[in-house]
């Protein structure tokens, strides 16, 4: 039996804001990510976004080595600032041309574009008017859209609306996209904008494809305590299931609504919007994926905490908490290691939405080393890689449709919130938090790991 389909989308993903640099050219208007310096909640020492990987620069020579690799696709976010100048929605077409070049240049090698609309980054401008929780943000992100769609709808088939939504509204302070005084408008705002963005597409482009990307992963009950069962299924239901049940079914779910209010918070929605919501169902499911969570139920003593990542934090009295997995190692930046658990993922999503699935997002993020003769010996993320693509093969054998798997990230760049210290990349950047270097790309063992496989679609794995 054969593991992969023969059309399956191997690739990597990469995003605008960590990856290009470059905040001040082509008529790029300043974004809310630009001038991050270290993390504030941290206060580390490490780099932002201003110079990232200066793909900017460089990206010709960055499509080469992803079509080196035998990328059959590959994963990228237009930046929103690139694009719009201004609230009044003005085109800059030197961004048009960045990304139309870049568009090209996928296409010389055979590489299919599969484009994230908005990843965390969008302009300042659009803070003026109090960012995403103005229900304004949806109209804005709309314009932006219908350009994205006038633009580049002949190139592209493949859209991604807004990356990891839940995350933005779950660790906001983490990712940098604001406070989460009011989360839930937040997350319903942002669902709006999504609808809008899948609606349009609809009229524009009726034979693009077109679904969200957030970050899902199970919850696991740490014991078989029903108490903690309740406790996973509370869990699944604002990590996971609310932001997808949203765009998949069209409305919010009665559990959902009832633990918002429960919680004495509120949100906002038309009856306009309710319309809307219901009519934009996506064609597939694109999903992130990192690490599983494993909950037990509160205890009195138990406080809120902040959230310290997007796979740490939570815990919510009388609802759940997060709690360490015993039987998961960790990575050197203490995220869990699960590929089982992405066998799990996978057949729960497909089993409740039915929908094809595309893995935008699975990696190990670590303190590389280059040597001096220009390797770079990443072994354990060769074995991270063949750990998780091993599982979702057999997911495919459960009866899971994939279509592609995308992870993070094809070339190094910076961390949301660790710097360039955390790497991800099949290829290094010669860069340090705060010494630019020369940025030369260097290919680790994992570049020549992923080749072979992609050559073998995955048969060898
Ligand atoms: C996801 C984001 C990415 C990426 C990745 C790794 O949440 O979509 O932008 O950065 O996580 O996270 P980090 O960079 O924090 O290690």
């Amino acid at each position: 039996m054969k593991k992969f389909p023969k059309d399956f989308l191997w690739g990597a993903s990469t995003s605008a804001y960590q990856f290009e640099g470059g905040i001040n050219e082509g008529g790029k208007v300043p974004s809310i990510m630009d001038n991050k310096e270290g993390h504030p909640k941290y206060g580390k020492d490490i780099t932002g976004f201003k110079d990232a990987s200066h793909h900017y620069y460089k990206w010709k020579e960055d499509i080469s080595l992803m079509a080196e690799m035998g990328f059959k696709s590959y994963r990228f976010s237009i930046s929103w600032p690139r694009i719009i100048k201004n609230l009044e929605g003005d085109v800059n077409m030197d961004g048009i041309k960045f990304y139309d070049d870049l568009l090209d240049e996928l296409k010389k090698y055979g590489i299919e574009p599969i484009v994230t609309m908005f990843h965390f980054d969008y302009p300042d401008f659009v803070s003026e008017i109090g960012g995403i929780q103005n229900a304004r943000f949806s109209n804005l992100f709309e314009i932006y859209s219908k350009v994205l769609f006038e633009y580049f709808g002949d190139k592209v088939n493949y859209w991604l609306t807004i990356n990891e939504l839940n995350i933005m509204v779950l660790s906001s302070s983490a990712i940098g996209t604001g406070d989460d005084v009011s989360k839930w408008q937040v997350m319903h705002n942002l669902n709006v904008a999504q609808a809008k963005a899948i609606r349009l597409c609809r009229k524009m482009l009726p034979k693009a494809k077109i679904g969200p990307a957030p970050n899902i992963a199970v919850t696991y009950a740490k014991t078989c305590d029903p108490t903690d069962y309740t406790a996973k299924l509370n869990l699944d239901q604002i990590r996971n299931w609310v932001y997808l049940d949203i765009v998949c079914r069209g409305s919010y779910s009665k559990n959902f609504l009832n633990f918002v209010k429960a919680s004495g918070e509120n949100f906002v929605m038309t009856e306009e919007e309710k319309v809307i919501l219901n009519d934009s169902k996506p064609d597939f499911i694109a999903f992130n994926y990192y690490s599983t969570a494993t909950v037990s139920m509160t205890k009195s003593e138990d406080i809120q905490k902040d959230k310290a990542d997007q796979q740490k934090g939570i815990v919510i009295p009388g609802f759940a908490k997060m709690v360490p997995n015993e039987f998961l190692e960790k990575t050197q930046f203490g995220w869990e290691i699960d590929p089982i658990g992405f066998r799990n993922t996978l057949r729960d999503v497909y089993d409740r939405y039915q929908l094809p699935i595309m893995i935008t997002e699975n990696g190990i993020g670590a303190r590389d080393v280059l040597n001096e003769d220009g390797t770079i010996h990443d072994d354990y993320r060769i074995e991270y890689y063949k750990k998780h693509i091993e599982q979702m093969s057999l997911a495919i054998q459960d009866g899971v449709d994939v279509i592609g798997y995308m992870p993070w990230s094809a070339i190094d760049l910076v961390s949301t919130h660790e710097g360039i210290s955390k790497r991800y990349g099949f290829v290094y950047v010669d860069r340090d938090e705060f010494d630019l270097k020369d940025m030369n790309r260097y290919k680790k063992d994992s570049f020549f790991w992923y080749k072979e496989l992609i050559k073998n679609n995955g048969e060898n794995i």
